[in-house]
């Protein structure tokens, strides 16, 4: 048990187009967790410290080359293979505070040519449902003013604009407790906004036990 409670911890998500601030809110959400006698831990997907994360992120960097059904599958797996580990520190009360998680998988697959969001959907069905999906929503144009594109794959404005709108449908879902954050806003504005959404889902969590995604 920790200081505050006996319950499980809670499954944070969050999610947004490249620069819209999500590492930044991550490490800050966790350090105020933290001092407010809330165990929590960040985790971010793809975790490239992995065999599967190195084959992935060898991708990103574009050292390599794949087919574009299996890097999707090696995403999927990259978080299949740290769910024994995130059940079990969810278990014993810690929160995790989570970078990225299926839904970037959809919305990156899905913006390519070819792939239906339902096919994209299927392999992370059963992972660990989040308690709260924070979306970062910042406008492409917005995005450009923090500073150029990477080298990486997938970071070029007009795949970013399609992904978003992949997000905007995975959004309408009902049975996720998404919210909606206005990423223009300065760091300590939605620091406090996600902190305010966060401590709610942690209550809301403790006693219910660990849903599943998309069944
Ligand atoms: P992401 O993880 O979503 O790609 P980062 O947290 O890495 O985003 O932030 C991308 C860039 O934007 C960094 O240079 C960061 O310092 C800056 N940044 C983050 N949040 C804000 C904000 N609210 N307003 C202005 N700049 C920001
Ligand atoms: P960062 O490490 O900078 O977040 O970039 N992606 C991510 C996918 O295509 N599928 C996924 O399942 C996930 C989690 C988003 C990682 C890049 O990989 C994309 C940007």
């Amino acid at each position: 048990c920790s200081k505050m409670s006996c319950g499980r911890g809670a499954l944070i998500v969050l999610e947004g187009v490249d620069k819209a601030g999500k590492t930044t809110q991550c490490k800050k959400l966790v350090q105020a967790l933290i001092a407010s006698g809330r165990p929590a831990e960040m985790m971010r997907f793809p975790d490239r410290t992995t065999k599967i994360g190195q084959l992935i992120s060898a991708y990103l960097e574009k050292k390599s080359n794949l087919e574009d059904q299996t890097v999707h599958l090696l995403f999927s797996a990259n978080r299949w293979e740290l769910v024994p580990e995130m059940r079990e520190k969810l278990e014993r009360g810690i929160s995790l505070v989570v970078d990225r998680y299926a839904f970037s998988g959809v919305a990156f697959t899905s913006a390519k040519p070819g792939f239906s969001l339902e096919w994209c959907m299927n392999p992370d069905v059963g992972l660990p449902k989040p308690d709260l999906v924070l979306f970062l929503q910042l406008h492409p144009t917005a995005a450009s003013q923090r500073g150029q594109f990477g080298a990486e794959r997938y970071e070029t404005s007009d795949f970013q604009r399609v992904v978003m709108q992949r997000f905007e449908h995975l959004m309408k879902d009902p049975s996720l407790n998404w919210q909606v954050i206005d990423a223009a806003k300065s760091i300590e504005e939605l620091h406090a906004e996600i902190k305010t959404h966060s401590e709610t889902a942690i209550a809301m969590a403790e006693n219910q036990p660990i849903g599943e995604l998309w069944k």
